[in-house]
């Protein structure tokens, strides 16, 4: 076949000694190399299509890089055809048959909520979707997990009478009751049948009660109702001040965004909103104009506009507003209403210069040999060399892991995100009062499907995750997807000339993804690194000289608000069993005397010496990380040593931006996120203290469901079952590159658990990924190696990647009916604070 590729070349490259006849000899003899070559194309029509596509698709020049791949394309005939890595992967072998932490099916969902609708249960229940807020609703239905000793039990002998009973936590809107309510009740044993009861659920929780005021967002719509009515007045003022107006009209191009906490202590619920652009990336396109909603209890008809903003001038009434705009009293801002105001910069389409082979795509990773991790999609269980886990996912903060063994050993019960804050400040009513504790509005329940090629790698293998809303049953397909990557450098390597000593093992890591940017990276050595990334659109402020200290300016009259994200994790560790310390080493200086030094240098030697002690009081266990990182923490066993003698342990150690929240004693963030103030915290494990947050703490600052600092009461944390609340985040101060979205690469913080002792050495140096190279005995001699038979140069034919597909997000009714996420009703459902279009 190589003729075939001798006839591309330039003429110019031919010997020119050859005569007349030698040419048209060479001529036939290249036809007949040429037909014979297209004859071998022929019989690959793939590989035809793949050409001619490749270079319609790409242009003409795409061709220059042809010419070595039609020469590849030649070789491949002699390859076999590469494992397939489209199909499922190799199923995994959980360590017991049944997940205990899998979310409720659809017909469990469905199941539920008709016997929580049954007449007998009293709960007189109206359907959210057509509800008002005086009525008692279902907000949310989910799966309750198991109690830790009933769930360890199972694992440790898996059998069915050992399965942990099922149980469901419901929350219930009581807005029909005379003193309206929410409440939260467990539902079980599951499945519904004779011994099925509902109790309130409130031994998890530091109040009584859980008020109505701070409830989920589940009737949006009667308040844009209300908005509409209020808005009406000054539509045609809105239209003449910014050129744009909202009339609760399909083309309204204003949009209101809402801050958030709604309340305090539950005794009010109001919001602050700006009225933006309604243009793709709103978030960015602020006005300038704010106004105050008290929507508190359930009579919207009580619902009113409190306050009106305009370019810093307060108005307390909509007639005062009025007024001062009709008498020339209100300060204007004519150029708002420029009739070319362009706002297409906030658009993602592509825009600028064009870059240097830009036009090709660029590199992918193809697991020649087939996949290296299992997974067992039903029971959702992984495991990928020496790793093995389950996965939970809930409304409130999506993926979590359970059961997180290596090697065989249970390293982690739970890993799970628990809450996510945004604290904001600025020269505007908005800014300044949003402190956005996500949990409440279900990070679980928005995740969509992964943009496949984009999000995830071209390899990966994705899992599905339902959850119920105010609005639907989400089922996504696509919400979590895990690929491994050979991580492009060595996980350890040396260079030597003695036998033994020079070589390297690969590096791969698996990664486990939700969200677009929750990552959970394995590590082959043992190491767990939890990575967030963040990107999307800022919520954004209107720019001007007032704001220079609370953000940065990325356009005309927009600005980014400065914010502290910190993003709280469980990790509750079980390092050889269940009963572990918390370690605090040290290193400090210290200056002693050697009496083996001589003169020349003098007998005082400076140097550094760690020093290690265990932290008792879970009181002490609140921390932050040393100066100069000198030192860190780590959760270990105390009676389970290595082969050395040293306590096996796990440290925790800070990844990218280890920060703490920047802000304390904020009233909008006064206690409903204690554990901000820290870098990480340790407590005592028990069943009342599932979670560090509950969806309620954002709108209860002052008096939340969940106080982190209740954990913490003096209580002996020496050989106990502990837990580690671990924080990443970032100071977000955002700059022009913020626009139109934080970008991914800047926006990462992470934290690594990674072994401390735990083995007797390096435990990577057992992988067959590996090279150990031998040093030739004559100089000259090429190097001999051993690579344990694993053949790093190995190659084949990869299946064709599946062309690009995005699905949309499926909404199913508890009966069965399916819908979509875009449909307009279920859109405005889901863009809940964050876009509110007014009227119906
Ligand atoms: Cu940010």
């Amino acid at each position: 076949m190589a003729p075939a590729y001798t006839l591309l070349e330039p003429d110019a490259h031919r010997p020119r000694r050859f005569g007349f006849l030698k040419k048209h000899l060479l001529l036939f003899l290249s036809l007949a190399f040429n037909f014979l070559a297209f004859i071998v194309i022929l019989r690959r029509p793939h590989d035809l299509t793949d050409i001619f596509s490749s270079r319609i698709f790409f242009g003409d020049s795409w061709y220059g890089g042809l010419e070595n791949a039609s020469q590849d394309s030649a070789d491949v005939g002699d390859l076999e055809r590469c494992a397939s890595t489209r199909s499922q992967p190799l199923p995994s072998s959980p360590p017991a048959p049944i997940n205990p932490w899998t979310s409720l099916t659809l017909e469990e969902l469905s199941q539920i909520e008709s016997w929580l609708e049954a007449p007998e249960r009293g709960l007189n229940l109206t359907k959210t979707t057509s509800s008002r807020t005086s009525d008692n609703i279902i907000f949310l239905i989910e799966a309750y997990y198991p109690a830790k000793e009933a769930a360890l039990a199972y694992l440790s002998t898996p059998v069915a009478e050992l399965l942990p009973e099922r149980y469901a936590r419901v929350t219930i809107h009581h807005g029909g009751w005379k003193e309206p309510v929410v409440k939260d009740y467990l539902v079980g044993p599951l499945p519904i049948g004779s011994a099925t009861k509902m109790r309130p659920l409130t031994e998890i929780y530091h109040r009584a009660d859980i008020p109505f005021n701070a409830r989920g967002l589940s009737t949006i719509g009667e308040m844009t109702l209300v908005l509409a009515q209020q808005m009406a007045p000054i539509s045609d003022i809105l239209q003449e001040l910014f050129g744009a107006t909202a009339r609760g009209l399909p083309n309204d191009t204003l949009v209101a965004g809402m801050s958030g906490p709604f309340s305090f202590d539950g005794s009010f619920r109001r919001l602050w909103m700006t009225w933006r652009r309604n243009h793709a990336g709103s978030y960015l396109l602020p006005v300038n104009f704010y106004q105050y909603l008290d929507v508190s209890g359930t009579d919207p008809s009580q619902w009113k506009v409190l306050k009106h903003i305009y370019h810093g001038q307060v108005f307390n009434t909509i007639e005062s507003f009025i007024e001062a705009f009709h008498n020339g009293t209100l300060i204007r801002h004519p150029e708002q209403a420029d009739p070319n105001l362009d706002v297409s910069w906030t658009e993602r389409t592509r825009r600028g210069p064009d870059r240097d082979l830009d036009h090709l795509p660029g590199p992918r990773s193809v697991s020649f040999a087939g996949l290296r991790f299992r997974v067992d999609r039903e029971q959702q269980h992984i495991s990928w060399l020496g790793w093995k886990m389950y996965l939970g996912f809930d409304r409130d903060m999506g993926l979590s892991f359970w059961d997180i063994r290596f090697r065989g050993e249970r390293i982690i019960y739970q890993l799970s995100p628990q809450e996510a804050i945004a604290q904001y400040g600025g020269n505007d009513p908005l800014q300044a009062s949003t402190a956005w504790l996500d949990r409440h509005f279900g990070m679980g329940s928005l995740v969509r499907n992964m943009i496949p090629y984009y999000d995830c790698p071209q390899e990966s293998v994705y899992l599905p995750a339902t959850t119920y809303t105010n609005f639907g049953i989400v089922h996504v397909e696509r919400a979590i997807c895990i690929f491994e990557q050979d991580s492009g450098k060595p996980l350890s390597r040396h260079f030597g000339y003695e036998e033994g000593e020079f070589g390297a093992v690969k590096s791969y890591v698996l990664t486990v993804r939700s969200t677009t940017t929750f990552d959970y990276l394995f590590y082959l050595d043992g190491t767990i690194e939890v990575r967030l990334s963040a990107s999307g659109y800022m919520q954004g402020g209107y720019w001007n000289e007032k704001q220079d200290g609370y953000g940065g300016r990325i356009h005309y009259t927009s600005m980014g608000n400065l914010h502290d994200h910190v993003i709280n994790y469980k990790v509750d560790f079980d390092i050889a069993g269940t009963a572990n310390s918390l370690l605090k080493t040290t290193t400090n200086q210290e200056e002693i005397d050697h009496p083996w030094l001589d003169d020349d240098w003098g007998q005082r030697v400076v140097q550094q010496k760690i020093t290690k002690e265990y932290i008792t009081n879970e009181d002490d266990a609140l921390l932050k990380y040393p100066p100069n990182f000198q030192g860190g923490y780590a959760v270990v066993n105390q009676n389970a040593t290595n082969t050395w003698g040293v306590p096996r342990g796990y440290a925790i150690h800070p990844g990218y931006n280890a920060i703490h929240n920047t802000v304390v004693g904020s009233k909008r963030l006064l206690n409903n996120a204690n554990w901000a103030r820290y870098n990480l915290a340790v407590s005592r494990r028990k069943e009342t203290e599932p979670a560090s947050s509950s969806m309620w703490n954002l709108n209860l600052p002052g008096a939340p469901t969940v106080d982190f600092h209740n954990f913490f009461n003096g209580e002996n944390i020496t050989q106990e079952d502990l837990v580690a609340w671990v924080n990443l985040g970032m100071h977000h101060l955002p700059q022009a590159e913020d626009s139109p979205h934080t970008k991914t690469n800047i926006a990462t913080s992470s934290f690594v658990l990674t072994p401390l002792n735990y083995f007797d050495y390096d435990i990577s140096m057992e992988l067959k990924n590996a090279i150990l190279l031998h040093t030739p005995q004559t100089p000259g001699d090429p190097y001999t190696f051993d690579d344990y038979g694993v053949k790093q140069d190995f190659t084949c034919v990869p299946e064709r990647p599946s062309p690009f597909e995005y699905p949309q997000t499926q909404v199913f009714s508890p009966d069965g009916t399916l819908s979509f996420a875009n449909s307009p009703d279920i859109r405005r459902a889901a863009e809940m604070h964050l876009r509110v279009r007014i009227g119906t």
